[in-house]
């Protein structure tokens, strides 16, 4: 396959009137017939191209209801030319495929007993030849026809027109969607399907029906979702005056899908892991995250399908947007500043790596050669931080000012990443030209921060630096927003006077730093203030300080932003921590740790959400991430070393914490409820380290009466050496066995314990009766789990980890290629570790690239990641 590079961008030589799309849906195929109208532009030489695909059959081709003779046209694996057209015609196409044959689960598809499409981003082509490219927009009318009795729900994009019955037990209906749209948000779903139906009267007052569509089982947890929803669509009117614009949004819950939802126009096509949600079976944070696919989704109603994106390169226009508006959702729904923590701790877990390794690549990428490659923590998350920033540097008003520009200029548009920067400059007045690089530079930035005293006053001193990546050796100065604040000497911000480049607020003040080496001068700072600097992670950088041991305490406990309270003890946590790795020792607790932690844990003023988060040691993750070589082993030793004392030294504190947070709390999903939870869950942590913790964490498994708690324990379980451990873990097996999304908390657990034979029960877990190739949920919930997220056993110095991943890879391959790319990363990672796993890594690299037809998918990582 060829890449594609951004500077070819041409813009497409014809415009489609319309399309009508037929689909006559049977038990082993689908016939689709497509007519659309083109209308070509200036002199584009009289050819067509179109995209296809290799697993469909070409039955008819006509222009003008005439057929197209053989001669006229040639058909390859991916496109379909026809020699001459003319200026404006109909051209008639019908294929036929196969959604039961279909597991790369792109196109057309069979899942759990219903038909259902994934089109993004470019899976119409294995459905009909058409231009499959985001800025062809056209108005679809589309028809399904099946069998009445096992698809009695027949969806497709927009309103309902028409429905009926036709003869031998068949039936049609017929959608049409008044939005022009791309082809990627087109969607199709038929089958047995059961409903929850709610409605929703928009600011104007349009009414809504909104409906989700899941098995009938799965009918007692939708309501979760549905609330979401409203709550999404009041919040999208509130925020950004936005109003939704069709009669009916349709949700289908689907359980094979390659990612987590899909925004197709006025029917979202989701995993059942984002919509289905009970006490019993979901956790709290599964609650979360619930609400935010469903708000993202939603959101993309007005980011992603009415400003649409020019091209592929422009994915961070709709996904970073998107991923920020669902965000900031998620925050006002719940606590903004644990939002913003999990935020950040996701960041740098899994975007942090990316940008460090062989698969670095900006938020506007400039090459591919498979796009959905491209679906990456750098364009969604990154991309976030992007336009955070952009609202930190002009403002909550101009922001939304530019907004409503960007609307009101490209409403119904294919628009880039350059059109929403001009609408944000425009709206503001402030020049982003230097902040741009953000769009166009990978890397993650690092900030180096030095103090100096000057009589009365304090000078901070920034320094920014990038190292280079792929393609990119030198990268130029970025414009980043800096919020600081100063903590005077008895806690409590200061008001400063800054001169230079920074106004204050009440409490703080934004630097713009924009040059390599750039100075800031605070006037009258009093004596033993201590400076608070990147709150709210206001850049997504690596900062370096010279704040002292003392000095990161005190702020973890005054500074009233709570990024740089958690910051501060975590980098507290990890100074020691990493001082133990280098040195291999595993010294006395420091007195001056173990007093911020009881801090934390006898601070009754705090959100008990954010003390579990200020007690919690940095991942092992993120540990190895400040180290120049990562020693995994020793990681985990350390940090479970540092655990052990805290909760040693703090035993009776944490146990009558526990016990505290346990009385009087009958479930509720309150958000006090749900932060006593992950308080008490946190401090279970603790107490599994403790002499008499078994004994605690068996009677917390015993009595949860919701999967929050349940979680909790099975974690800590499935971590032990407990002697009920194996039995703990098969009663939960036969208890679930039925519920798909819980029991892939069951494989994802064992893939996360920490003991030594973790991977050899990783690999026999691959034999389990209930674990399958065919399923993404499944595969993520066992291979990924234990790849990404279980350092210390993913390194195993034999290189079994390594084996085992690279085994998966070429297996997964052969079933479904862009699910098998998305595990290759961690095989990348092989710079960051020293040998015999660097050489194992390498091989287990190479010999993915000796099975036999493997993907572009899968061949374009591997080959990125030896290189
Ligand atoms: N836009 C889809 C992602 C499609 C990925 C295709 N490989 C989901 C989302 O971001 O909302
Ligand atoms: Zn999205």
């Amino acid at each position: 396959k060829q890449e594609i590079r951004l500077e070819d961008y041409k813009a497409p030589v014809f415009t489609i009137d319309k399309i009508d799309l037929t689909f006559r849906l049977h038990d082993d195929h689908a016939e689709v017939e497509a007519r659309s109208l083109f209308k070509m532009h200036g002199d584009a030489g009289g050819a067509l191209q179109l995209d296809g695909g290799p697993f469909m059959d070409l039955l008819a081709l006509e222009i003008d209801g005439q057929p197209v003779p053989a001669d006229q046209f040639v058909k390859s694996a991916d496109f379909l030319q026809i020699r001459a057209v003319p200026k404006t015609f109909e051209l008639g196409i019908i294929t036929k495929v196969y959604p039961k044959q279909n597991t790369r689960l792109e196109g057309l598809y069979f899942s759990g007993g219903n038909f259902c499409t994934q089109c993004e981003a470019e899976g119409f082509r294995h459905i009909t030849y058409f231009p499959d490219r985001p800025d062809v927009l056209t108005r679809y009318m589309v028809r399904v026809e099946a069998d009445k009795e096992s698809c009695p729900v027949l969806l497709s994009n927009g309103n309902p027109k028409e429905s009926g019955d036709l003869e031998n037990g068949r039936h049609f209906a017929v959608w049409d969607d008044p939005h022009l749209k791309p082809s990627y948000l087109f969607a199709l779903v038929a089958g047995d399907l059961a409903c929850q139906s709610d409605s929703f009267r928009t600011a104007s007052g349009r009414h809504v029906e909104l409906n989700i569509f899941v098995a009938e089982r799965d009918l007692d947890k939708c309501d979760y979702a549905m609330q979401s929803l409203k709550r999404a669509m009041v919040w999208d009117e509130e925020e950004y005056g936005l109003e939704y614009d069709l009669d009916v949004y349709n949700i289908v819950a689907v359980s094979d899908f390659n990612m987590g939802a899909m925004e197709n126009k006025g029917l979202n096509v989701f995993n059942t892991k984002y919509v289905l949600a009970s006490p019993e079976t979901a956790t709290d944070a599964d609650f979360d995250h619930v609400e935010g696919v469903i708000g993202h989704e939603y959101f993309h109603n007005w980011t992603g399908n009415r400003v649409t994106c020019r091209d592929w390169f422009q994915l961070s226009l709709k996904e970073g947007l998107t991923v920020f508006r669902d965000q900031e959702f998620s925050s006002d729904m719940t606590s903004r500043a644990v939002k913003r923590l999990d935020d950040v701790r996701v960041l740098r877990m899994l975007q942090y790596p990316e940008d460090a390794g062989p698969l670095a690549h900006p938020v506007r990428p400039e090459k591919y050669i498979e796009i959905n490659n491209f679906y990456t923590t750098t364009v969604y998350n990154k991309g976030a931080e992007v336009i955070r920033m952009m609202h930190c540097i002009i403002g909550p008003e101009a922001f939304r000012k530019g907004m409503d520009l960007y609307f009101e200029r490209h409403d119904g548009q294919a628009a880039t990443c350059e059109d929403f920067a001009t609408a944000m400059e425009d709206a503001s007045g402030v020049d982003l030209k230097q902040f741009r690089l953000w769009y166009s530079q990978a890397g993650t930035p690092k900030v180096v921060v030095r103090r100096e005293r000057d009589g009365e006053d304090l000078i901070l001193t920034f320094e920014q630096s990038c190292g280079a990546s792929p393609g990119q050796a030198l990268k130029l100065p970025y414009h980043m927003p800096v919020r600081v604040g100063l903590i005077g000497p008895n806690g409590g911000d200061v008001k400063g006077e800054i001169e230079g480049d920074g106004v204050w607020s009440s409490s703080e003040c934004v630097l713009h730093l924009r040059n390599a080496r750039q100075s800031f001068r605070f006037r009258n700072v009093p004596e033993g203030t201590v400076p608070s600097i990147l709150r709210g992670f206001s850049a997504p950088v690596v900062l370096d300080h010279d704040l002292s041991d003392d000095e990161l305490a005190f702020l973890a406990v005054q500074d009233s932003d709570a990024f740089v309270r958690w910051e501060a003890s975590q980098d507290l946590f990890s100074r020691h921590l990493v001082k133990q790795v280098e040195t291999n020792g595993v010294g006395h607790l420091p007195e001056l740790l173990q007093q911020v932690f009881v801090g934390h844990l006898e601070d009754k003023d705090t959100d008990p959400a954010l003390i579990a988060e200020l007690l919690a040691l940095p991942s092992e993750i993120a540990l190895g991430q400040k180290l120049d070589v990562l020693m995994p082993e020793r990681v985990h030793v350390a940090r479970e070393a540092l655990a052990k004392a805290l909760a040693g030294a703090s035993s009776e504190k944490i146990i009558a914490l526990y016990h505290s947070l346990t009385a009087g709390h009958g479930y509720t999903l309150d958000q006090s409820a749900k932060a006593a939870r992950r308080l008490r869950n946190m401090l279970l942590t603790y107490i599994a380290l403790l002499p008499d913790g078994e004994a605690i964490i068996q009677a917390h498994y015993a009595q949860a009466d919701n999967m929050t708690d349940c979680m909790a324990a099975l974690t800590l379980i499935a971590h032990s050496d407990f002697a009920f451990r194996d039995q703990t873990l098969a009663d939960f097996y036969s208890k679930w066995q039925k519920n798909d999304l819980v029991i892939d908390k069951w494989f994802a657990v064992q893939a996360q314990s920490k003991r030594p034979d973790t991977v050899a029960r990783v690999r026999a877990l691959t034999e389990h009766e209930a674990f399958t190739f065919n399923n993404p949920n499944r595969l993520r919930s066992l291979i990924s789990t234990y790849s990404m997220l279980n350092q210390v056993r993913f390194h195993e110095k034999s290189g079994e980890g390594y084996r085992f991943l690279g085994e998966m890879i070429a297996k997964v391959d052969e079933i479904n290629p862009q699910t098998a790319a998305r595990l290759v990363a961690p095989l990348g990672r092989w710079g960051r570790v020293e040998e015999p796993r660097r050489g194992f890594m390498k091989d287990a690299l190479t010999s993915v690239l000796k099975a036999p037809n493997l993907s572009d998918d899968v061949r374009e990582l591997v080959e990125k990641s030896l290189a």
